[in-house]
């Protein structure tokens, strides 16, 4: 069933490749389907909740207790944090990783280039952003559905005063078995160790998951590998403009704490989000632009 979208929005879709759809809570989302991959963004937050190049299996993963809600954001895909990540310094009722996670966007352009489709969503500063956050910002939001997923948050300062901002495309991906995954890349970074009061450490090596793990990798912007044997695969993430990257699994404990999260899903996911966190916050003068770029890429071992 077509979903209530505005006729200006359903004019943007291309047929047979890039359709806007009821997904799940009856949430519109464009399901995007190509000869060289498939996946699907939802308005809500626009928030990428599946790719799959031909020939592989789903890349992300997406809880099976997610909530699919207005309000409230989607467990799993690409959440996009921003303007803060975490906890709002100094503001205990402001929402986690900030506002634009739990509000839909605008549907702005669906194009093609080749086999490549992208979908583009915008959010803008209002009054209820301000309520918030006193600033003024636009943010456009690509997802490249191809071989290789691109996402690319493009922020504007449309006010007169600079702007900062923290930022996190806060990608949750599938692996079949957590305990033989490994990231590569990020042997020798320092990082803030966010199980053990934020204390600054340094990578020794790969990275194995052995416990509850959330880790702020300072001033780094190599690719990461993630080694998934258990799928016979690799994922690589690929960034530009972005100085940190943040490592999540919330283990045992933590997995059983978030009610859109099962008790057993900690064993078949983990986060690699490239940002802009922390010491490594944005400022842009007004006017200015910042582009943040993720991308991922999929192989076999
Ligand atoms: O990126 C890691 C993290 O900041 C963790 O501390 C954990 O809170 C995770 O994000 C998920 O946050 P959420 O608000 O989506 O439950």
């Amino acid at each position: 069933m077509k979903t209530a979208i505005a006729e200006t929005q359903r004019r943007l879709e291309i047929p047979g490749k890039a359709e806007i759809i009821e997904g799940n809570g009856g949430l519109p989302k464009v399901r995007v389907t190509t000869t060289r991959a498939s996946g699907e963004i939802y308005l809500l937050g626009a928030q990428v909740t599946s790719w799959k190049p031909a020939g592989a299996e789903e890349v992300l993963f997406v809880s099976a207790q997610s909530k699919w809600q207005d309000g409230t954001a989607i467990r799993g895909g690409v959440p996009i944090c921003f303007p803060w990540f975490g906890a709002k310094s100094g503001d205990p009722k402001a929402p986690a990783h900030g506002f634009v996670r739990t509000k839909p966007w605008q549907l702005h352009s669906i194009t093609q280039s080749g086999e490549a489709v992208t979908v583009s969503l915008l959010t803008e500063s209002s009054a209820d952003t301000k309520k918030w956050w006193p600033a003024d910002f636009r943010a456009i939001y690509s997802a490249t559905f191809d071989k290789e997923l691109s996402l690319d948050l493009d922020v504007t300062n449309t006010g007169s005063q600079p702007l900062t901002f923290e930022e996190a495309l806060h990608a949750y991906f599938q692996v079949g078995a957590i305990e033989t995954a490994r990231i590569k890349g990020l042997d020798g970074v320092h990082y803030l160790d966010k199980t053990d009061a934020n204390r600054e450490k340094t990578q020794q090596g790969e990275i194995a998951i052995v416990s509850e793990t959330d880790r702020i990798y300072l001033n780094t912007t190599v690719p990461i590998q993630l080694i998934d044997p258990a799928r016979n695969r690799r994922a690589q993430v690929t960034k530009q403009n972005s100085r940190t990257t943040v490592i999540w699994n919330p283990w045992i404990e933590k997995a059983h704490s978030l009610s859109d999260f099962g008790d057993d899903e900690w064993q078949q996911m983990l986060c690699i989000e490239t940002s802009n966190v922390a010491s490594y916050a944005v400022t842009i003068a007004p006017g200015q632009q910042h582009k943040m770029k993720a991308t991922i890429t999929l192989e076999n071992l």
